[in-house]
């Protein structure tokens, strides 16, 4: 994408995180970043060297007392993450080393910049389209290695690249409309009817394919709700200790001992699991523990996988078979395991009833088998390919949604023979529902929300 490029006043910031390590680095990004930043600098004149070298010195304060040894590397406009000029100033990693090289450089007149700021210029500029920079911020934030993947193919234009080519064709099928609207007078009949049918039909249909990757998308992005439930006792909380390998919940022979949820994020196989331990279910006079079990049933409703666990010790009771059956029908489309806990001590061999697993994780039995599973159940039916691209992000899915909305629109219209300037605006709103993925159709309240995910120094 050829764009001018702006540069703004400069900002800077610490673009590493805060915390003791062998070096920080210092952005600085803006008009006469490099003029600015020379002022501060000992070694060299910073304003006559070229683009994409590095070069050691001092950053000294107003008095030419030194601050720290520095390395400086200069990036001349448009050649630069925002495109503008920019100096990166690499200092010894200590807090309060940096913090003092920062104000040193603020102290230059250079203002302190805002989360994802630099990201923003970098948009702004065409070096980044708009889904490319919520990707970076994606692959800061990823909490497993498939989100990594998922990011990285955002980030690479795949997303954009699809939704370039469906406006395209939106836009093949807006001239043809439009084109028919010219001769309107002279009563030409549609010349291309099938051929616009095909082109709406097409695009409608690949909308279609790719916002089925959504359910896949947010998986993989935001992890897997997964929620244990079962009586007390049952062996939840031993579970969710197994799975991560630390004793996170209380576990004891008391009934009633976990009373309210607790969130682990757990990850197996690049994938992030939210496991979430709930208190038994059960009737209870306790005050706090009944909202335990409100708690557990509503984190059973938000679930992406239950998990119901039922102790092999004891017979069943009919009223938990009732109970059991109730929740795998309640869970719907959510993937449903029943697995059998305490195998060490089962107390009977006929259950009459299918586990999908017998464990005993006081003796680590097939604790990694149950591990597989939920790797299986939770990515059922949900074509899973590091290399596919998977649309993770709700404001995607809900603009390729109203986009798909407006060309079935069009081709409901089309079939009811609805004159050319009404099929024009429907393309016309889907085009824009596509722009705003991209960036190209955009608003100030929607830079905000995204960039305001954005770290400082990003
Ligand atoms: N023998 C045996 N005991 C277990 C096993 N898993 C859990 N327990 C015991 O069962 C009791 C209840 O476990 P807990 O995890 O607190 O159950 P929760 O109420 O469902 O969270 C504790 O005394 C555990 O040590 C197991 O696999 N085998
Ligand atoms: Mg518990």
């Amino acid at each position: 994408m050829k764009q001018e490029i702006t540069q703004k006043s400069p900002i800077a910031a610490i673009a590493t995180p805060v915390g003791e390590g062998g070096i920080a680095v210092v952005r600085v990004s803006g008009k006469e970043a490099i003029i600015k930043v020379n002022e501060g600098f000992f070694g060299k004149d910073l304003t006559k060297q070229h683009s994409h070298t590095v070069h050691f010195g001092k950053i000294v304060d107003q008095k030419g007392l030194p601050v720290d040894e520095v390395l400086v590397t200069l990036f001349h406009s448009p050649k630069s993450y925002t495109g503008e000029e920019t100096v990166e100033i690499s200092c010894h990693g200590g807090v309060l080393v940096t913090q003092k090289v920062l104000e040193t450089i603020l102290g230059l007149g250079i203002k302190a910049a805002e989360a994802g700021e630099f990201t923003q210029r970098a948009f702004l500029n065409g070096k980044l389209d708009l889904d490319q920079a919520e990707a970076v911020a994606d692959l800061i934030h990823a909490k497993s290695l498939k989100a990594v993947d998922a990011a990285h193919q955002q980030l690479e234009g795949k997303l954009g690249e699809h939704v370039k080519r469906f406006r395209q064709q939106i836009i093949d099928a807006t001239a043809m409309v439009e084109l028919e609207l010219d001769f309107i007078e002279e009563d030409v009949e549609f010349a291309n009817k099938e051929q616009l049918k095909k082109l709406l039909e097409d695009v409608d249909s690949e909308l279609a394919e790719l916002l089925e990757t959504y359910e896949t998308g947010r998986l993989v992005k935001d992890g897997v709700k997964t929620v244990l439930i079962g009586r007390p006792n049952a062996g939840k909380s031993t579970l969710l200790n197994t799975l991560v390998g630390s004793d996170r919940a209380i576990v004891t022979d008391i009934a009633g001992t976990t009373r309210d949820t607790i969130d682990v994020d757990w990850s197996f196989d690049g994938l992030l699991f939210k496991l979430i331990d709930t208190a038994g279910l059960r009737q209870t006079e306790d005050i706090v523990e009944a909202e335990g079990v409100r708690r557990s049933q509503r984190a059973f409703e938000q679930a992406d996988l239950v998990i119901y666990l039922k102790d092999l010790s004891h017979p069943f009771e009919d009223e938990e078979r009732k109970e059991i059956a109730g929740f795998q029908k309640k869970s719907g489309d959510t993937p449903f395991i029943l697995v059998g806990t305490k195998a060490d001590i089962e107390s009977e061999s006929e259950w009459r009833t299918e586990f999908d697993l017998k464990i005993s994780a006081a003796e680590g039995e097939y604790i990694s088998e149950l591990k597989e599973l939920l790797k299986d159940r939770a990515l059922e039916n949900k074509h899973y390919d590091a290399s596919s691209l998977l649309v993770t992000s709700s404001r995607h899915r809900d603009a390729l949604q109203k986009a798909r909305d407006q060309i079935q629109a069009a081709l409901s219209g089309l079939k009811q023979g609805m004159t050319g300037d009404f099929l024009s605006i429907d393309l016309r709103i889907a085009l824009n529902e596509l722009g705003s993925i991209t960036g190209e159709i955009t608003n100030e309240d929607i830079l905000d929300s995204i960039f305001s995910r954005f770290c400082i120094g990003k």
